[in-house]
């Protein structure tokens, strides 16, 4: 995701990152994977980088965002030619059951953990025997469906369905497709619609245009379900929507006879006018980007989440830019953030 992928033939440390490539993706697979995937993905480019082969752990560590525990595995690979942790995680036998059941939207490790202790493999055993949640039943049903990536062309039919249906609604409301699609990705896991309004300053202002949006929407066919909102708890008077969405055939880009409907998942966030700035930061991501951000304006003293940056006497929230400036960072486009 993000960079480019340049031909990692001809590279002297091509082996290396093969294997470490795919260790991450093993990582990504067990609990909180996530952010050590994310170092070693900052050790994967160190390395692509680098015009010599990396031969030994001393060497390694000399390298920027290479530490001890990558340093050795990238000995290791270079000595023995493969890693013993990788093979050991993939001739678990559990390993593929745990990813499919990974991929379901709403699933966690433990969960899936716990339905592997009791026996279940497929999706059809969960079907037929586990305890689902109504998002789970959904994630289930429709699993190719969510795991397909969604083109650019159809993110933008898609919000044009919503924009068309907003205006009539309330023609001053204006929206705004944030996440990946606004970094400029050629292909989208799900569609993050920023709605807000001229002169609001709350959520609430515009919770009443969200329900009348979200009715009609479904009149249509366009939404076609409601997930529960989850974990992150907070949402004062449902300040988002989460759920699925799919394009009519007569808004399809592409050939007709190619259509076909693809559930998708749609995510609807509410910002007032005063939290813009902060809140488009913060749904343009990505998230690593934000978490960085975050830990920057930490370190000054201040405070920045998704509504406002404070801490400096006046709080800014309004301007995208002038959050920048305050933290003393240079202004980066949309697409420059990545990471
Ligand atoms: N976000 C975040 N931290 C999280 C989740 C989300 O900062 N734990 C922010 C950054 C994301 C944005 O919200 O860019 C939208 O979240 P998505 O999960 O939709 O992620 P993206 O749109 O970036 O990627 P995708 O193409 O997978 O949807
Ligand atoms: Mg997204
Ligand atoms: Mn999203």
């Amino acid at each position: 995701k993000g960079g480019t992928v340049n031909s990692k033939k001809e590279n002297p440390n091509a082996k290396t990152m093969e294997l470490l490539e795919a260790w991450k993706a093993e990582r990504e697979l067990q609990s909180d994977g996530k952010w050590r995937a994310h170092s070693l993905r900052k050790a994967i480019a160190t390395l692509r980088q680098q015009p010599t082969k990396v031969t030994t752990a001393a060497k390694a560590r000399l390298l920027p965002n290479i530490g001890d525990d990558i340093a050795d595995k990238i000995h290791e690979i270079v000595q023995t030619g493969t890693l013993r942790h990788l093979e050991e995680a993939l001739s678990n036998p559990d390993r593929e059951v745990l990813s499919v059941f990974l991929n379901i939207y709403d699933v966690g490790q433990s969960r899936a953990y716990q339905w592997i202790a009791k026996g279940f493999r497929t999706l059809d055993d969960l079907k037929a025997k586990a305890e689902l949640s109504a998002n789970q039943r959904v994630g289930i049903e429709h699993y190719d469906d969510l795991l397909t990536r969604i083109p650019r062309a159809e993110v933008e039919a898609l919000g044009s369905c919503v924009k068309k249906t907003a205006k009539i609604i309330d023609p001053k409301v204006e929206l705004i497709i944030g996440g990946s699609y606004r970094r400029g990705a050629d292909d989208s896991g799900d569609i993050d619609m920023i709605i807000t309004k001229p002169g609001t300053s709350t959520t609430q202002d515009l919770v009443p245009f969200l329900n009348r949006l979200v009715d009609t929407l479904t009149g249509e066919g366009f939404l076609t379900v409601a997930l529960a909102a989850h974990r992150d708890g907070s949402s004062i008077g449902s300040s988002k929507w989460h759920g699925c969405c799919v394009l009519p055939d007569s808004a399809f880009p592409g050939a007709k006879e190619d259509y076909r409907p693809v559930w998708r998942r749609i995510d609807l966030l509410l910002v007032p006018e005063t939290e813009m700035g902060a809140a488009l930061i913060y749904f343009t991501g990505n998230d690593l980007f934000n978490r960085s951000l975050r830990l920057l304006a930490r370190k000054k003293g201040l405070r920045l989440n998704q509504r406002v940056l404070s801490g400096l006497g006046v709080s800014e929230g309004r301007d995208e830019r002038k959050i920048f400036e305050l933290l003393g960072v240079h202004w980066r486009e949309p697409h420059e953030r990545w990471c």
